[in-house]
């Protein structure tokens, strides 16, 4: 338990990425670091029973009662829960200031186009985040693996960044997935994006070469090439890395807190 303000990280990214997963994952990692975590459930269309979030959206708006309700598709009845979500921002926000630890850590919508397009999501980050917030944006190894895809990746994240205007990490998710010589692959082209650029070449013998290239070029100056990091939830890896680069975001290297978690890779 803290009196500063929490550090409140946003997990978000394509729908399957491992937002959820990752979530539980990196609460169980700060415990065991001895911080305390917040988890908040923001997808109304949450089905799984992994995460125990102590707040839940869907104590306010759940999918299921939408589409029953109104008579609405899966797709209808997130875009209306996103909208009646904002409506209920003052009520989960209450219920988040009941906690008071070091860390909030939220899952978002499954489809990161709910999270990324909808006034309504803009208006509960704007209404739930502090000074120390964050959005962490995970690259799924299944999209990640291809240069098209590492490209439609970063420009989804970089959209999430134009839309939100908080700061960014990326994280390369379900890295027990691939074999080493993928996963040093892909942390290469986030590290140098001259070696991405002569793979996409490779891959995109078309005339859509010049598109993708022009895309690829604007990316590298705007910049999301800021250093991928590899975890995998499944196996508890990477999360050390993670704190550590949540930690400068907010407080410069010099102010790193040692940690007393389990190290990892
Ligand atoms: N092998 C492996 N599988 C993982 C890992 N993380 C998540 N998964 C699996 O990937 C699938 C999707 O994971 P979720 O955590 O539900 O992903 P999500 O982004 O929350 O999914 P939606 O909310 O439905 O969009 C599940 O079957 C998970 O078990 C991981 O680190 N390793
Ligand atoms: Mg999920």
């Amino acid at each position: 338990m803290t009196s500063e303000e929490p550090t409140t990280i946003y997990f978000a990214g394509t729908a399957g990425a491992g937002k959820t997963s990752a979530v539980r994952a990196y609460s169980e990692w700060l415990k065991s670091a001895g911080h305390d975590a917040t988890v908040v459930n923001l997808d109304p269309g949450n089905e799984s029973d992994e995460l125990a979030p102590d707040v839940d959206v869907r104590e306010w708006v759940r999918l299921g009662d939408l589409m029953e309700e109104y008579g609405l598709g899966p797709n209808g009845a997130q875009v209306a829960a996103a909208d009646m979500i904002a409506l209920k921002v003052f009520e989960i926000k209450q219920a988040l200031s009941e906690f008071h630890n070091d860390y909030v850590l939220v899952d978002t919508p499954g489809q990161v186009e709910l999270f990324a397009f909808r006034e309504s999501s803009k208006a509960i980050v704007d209404a739930l985040s502090g000074d120390r917030s964050m959005i962490t944006f995970l690259f799924d190894p299944a999209l990640a693996r291809e240069p098209s895809g590492f490209i439609s990746l970063l420009l989804l994240s970089s959209t999430v960044e134009f839309r939100f205007r908080l700061p960014m990490s990326h994280l390369l998710s379900k890295t027990d997935t691939l074999r080493p010589e993928q996963l040093q692959e892909i942390l290469g082209w986030s590290e140098e994006p001259d070696r991405l650029y002569e793979r996409i070449r490779d891959e995109l013998a078309t005339p859509d070469v010049t598109l993708t290239t022009e895309l690829f070029r604007a990316i590298e100056s705007t910049g999301p090439f800021l250093g991928l990091i590899p975890v995998s939830s499944a196996e508890g890896t990477g999360f050390e890395a993670f704190y550590r680069a949540a930690q400068r975001t907010f407080a410069g290297d010099e102010d790193l807190e040692p940690s007393q978690g389990p190290t990892d890779l």
